[in-house]
């Protein structure tokens, strides 16, 4: 009984393993649909294959080439700030060499390997293009121009290429580097984490320790001071006009409560707010008349 469950939980385990390596082969189910176009019905896709015509300028084939390109969100994990990311982000050949490109998307999500500024007359709109909705492999290949250049490759769905799928491709010596190439050359757009929040509240501390006692509290909580000053401004508008009320009203509630106790002098102060509240109300209601009568003498008699 114990020999046939260890022998089961190897068989799970050895089942388990296998479908963690799995990917789908697109390879074997493309459709040639010309000039370079292949698909199938599985999300793979291979766009300007060349196997066999020569780039203008290219006499032969100088050498062929053949790599594996892994597309991942862990390969990002190692470039702070970025999401995706290729498992290279620098290629280099010789011009005029056959290159099959092995693409293996690691991610439950769509990702290509997109090389750009290729010659239209060999690649539809100067591109090759390989492209997987994962996690699978798709193959493709090209024959590189000649010269020096240096090509853009990157995932083109939206915000990929942004969050770090993006790579550079050097034809002979390139023709110089690609900004934010992760690793390789400096973001455009560059994230600050030099300056993290513990670090800042350690900072806040240290600088409220040797500070005299007022600028502490300001050193400390900058935000509710600020707010603590509008709301001065607000009461103080406010208190204003209660104080200009107060003063006017004064000599009136001071005939008024002669002789009054002090509940009296309340319920009068009550009786008084309900009266004006009534007031408002009523003030209120007959705008609001007017405005809805207006309304319809504007509207369309049916
Ligand atoms: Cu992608």
């Amino acid at each position: 009984m114990v020999k046939l469950l260890s022998a089961g939980i190897l068989m799970v385990l050895f089942s388990a393993s296998e479908m963690a390596q799995e990917y789908e082969e697109h390879d074997s189910m493309l459709m040639d649909h010309g000039d370079g176009h292949l698909m199938d019905m599985a999300g793979g896709m291979v766009m300007g294959q060349n196997a066999d015509t020569l780039p203008g300028g290219c006499d032969s084939i100088s050498e062929t080439r053949e790599i594996t390109v892994h597309a991942g969100h862990k390969y990002a994990e190692k470039f702070p700030g970025r999401m995706f990311a290729f498992d290279t982000q620098e290629f280099n050949f010789k011009p005029c060499t056959k290159l099959t490109v092995h693409f293996v998307n690691e991610d439950n999500v769509r990702h290509q390997w997109m090389m750009h500024g290729l010659p239209k007359y060999l690649y539809p709109k100067g591109m090759f293009h390989l492209e997987a909705t994962g996690p699978s492999k798709i193959s493709g290949t090209l024959i590189l121009p000649p010269g020096d250049k240096t090509y853009l490759v990157h995932c083109d769905i939206a915000q990929h290429m942004e969050k770090g799928m993006k790579a550079q491709l050097k034809v002979g010596k390139g023709d110089g580097d690609l900004p934010s190439i992760p690793g390789v050359t400096a973001y455009v757009v560059a994230d600050d984490y030099k300056a993290t929040l513990p670090e800042l509240a350690a900072k806040a501390e240290t600088e409220a320790l040797n500070a005299p006692p007022i600028a502490v509290a300001a050193a400390i909580t900058p935000p509710p001071v600020k707010s603590v000053q509008q709301e001065d401004s607000v009461i103080s508008g406010v208190t204003v006009i209660g104080l200009a009320l107060g003063l006017l009203a004064a000599p009136f509630l001071a005939r008024k409560f002669k002789g009054m106790s002090v509940s009296e002098v309340v319920a009068t102060i009550f009786d008084l707010l309900r009266a004006f509240m009534e007031l408002v109300v009523k003030l209120l209601s007959r705008l609001i008349n007017r405005v809805s009568s207006n309304k319809n003498k504007i509207l369309p008699e049916k």
